[in-house]
């Protein structure tokens, strides 16, 4: 599997819809959707998956230059429920279409039916012509990171979560990361983000930025159960080597002030009988390592808050050569994501590692 950092086709994205998840039937949501997939077709082509419901709705508010096509799904989040796509020794394009539970299936998951949802990866793949592979074990998009030499970063909580894959070993989910994402060395971090609604991704704790260094979420408040996790994970990245058997540098990025639901916000989301807990005063699990890297690019969250330019500035130093691009994400932050959950690169076959 390519980094993230390497020359993209495109990026694949999922139109919102539901309204229990999102807020005033899912208009806000919307609009935060269309501003992100605005930004990241500035720099790469975008593809828009779209219910038949919301096909026209989603095609007037989108630019022309993104493709809107009709796929029928159960929410809209494309790396989690979207092929990973794969670069073979050839250079053609292949991906892993894992098993989707939602989070947690009948125990914990956070909606049923998760059906449409655990077919929308095969639908990508037969849409860009991919021979796709049905991986043995339920794993998210959003569950890992790689460096593109090899390395795969993940979490304990969610890998080895009873609720994904009951009773399986470390050393079961190590074989099949590494056989089908082609990696050869697994980096294991504890828990994801507090009060992170998937269980603990590490999209929303940590990510690689190049080769050897990885960029973690990090709170200075001991007050705050971030706190901790932060520190756990700075350590394990520290003790750890990569692919190639070096050491991982660790940059801190700031963490937001705890942010929270406010009651005009619950307030917007339909009550119905799913996992999905939406009151006010809910803490959300807001975090500026959940973006996207395009082409030339970097698509990065902003909440509206100051930490937003330090945010800004620890990206723009890690990535000199591309533009940074902030957009306001709070609507995506309100259904539990946000950028890099919302969006799934395609690489480019174009180039001969
Ligand atoms: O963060 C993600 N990768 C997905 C979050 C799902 C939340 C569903 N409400």
């Amino acid at each position: 599997m390519p980094a993230e950092w390497e020359p993209h086709a495109g990026c694949w994205m999922i139109w919102p819809e539901r309204s229990d998840n999102w807020r005033l039937g899912a208009k806000p949501a919307q609009a935060a959707f269309a501003g992100v997939a605005s930004a990241i077709a500035r720099f790469e082509p975008v593809t828009m998956m779209v219910s038949a419901r919301q096909y026209a709705n989603a095609r007037r508010l989108l630019p022309d230059s993104v493709r809107v096509v009709e796929v029928s799904t159960n929410d809209a989040w494309a790396r989690d429920v979207g092929a990973s796509f794969l670069v073979n020794g050839e250079g053609e394009l292949r991906g892993v279409d894992w098993p989707f539970n939602a989070w947690g299936g009948l125990q914990n998951g956070l909606y049923f039916p998760w059906d449409l949802d655990d077919a929308v990866a095969s639908k990508m793949l037969q849409l860009e012509r991919a021979v796709g592979y049905r991986a043995p074990k339920i794993v998210e998009g959003g569950a890992i990171h790689v460096d593109g030499e090899g390395t795969v970063l993940v979490t304990e909580a969610c890998l080895l979560a009873e609720d994904r894959n009951p009773a399986a070993t470390r050393q079961e989910m190590e074989r099949v990361l590494k056989d089908y994402l082609g990696a050869s060395h697994v980096v294991w971090l504890a828990d994801g983000v507090p009060g992170d609604e998937t269980g603990g991704h590490i999209d929303n704790l940590a990510c690689f930025v190049k080769p050897g260094v990885v960029l973690l979420s990090w709170c200075d408040d001991p007050a705050d159960p971030h706190y901790a996790v932060s520190r756990e994970a700075e350590a394990r990245l520290l003790g750890a080597r990569d692919a190639k058997g070096k050491a991982i540098a660790v940059e801190r990025m700031p963490m937001p002030a705890p942010m929270f639901f406010t009651d005009e916000e619950a307030a917007g989301i339909d009550a119905v009988a799913s996992g999905m807990e939406r009151s006010n005063g809910m803490r959300l699990a807001a975090s500026y390592v959940n973006f996207y890297i395009a082409n030339g690019a970097v698509i990065a969250p902003s909440f509206g808050v100051p930490t937003d330019e330090a945010a800004r500035a620890v990206l723009a130093r890690h990535f000199p050569d591309r533009e940074i691009v902030m957009v306001p994400a709070r609507e995506i932050l309100l259904g539990g994501g946000n950028i890099h959950c919302i969006t799934q690169q395609q690489p480019g076959v174009y180039f001969i590692r």
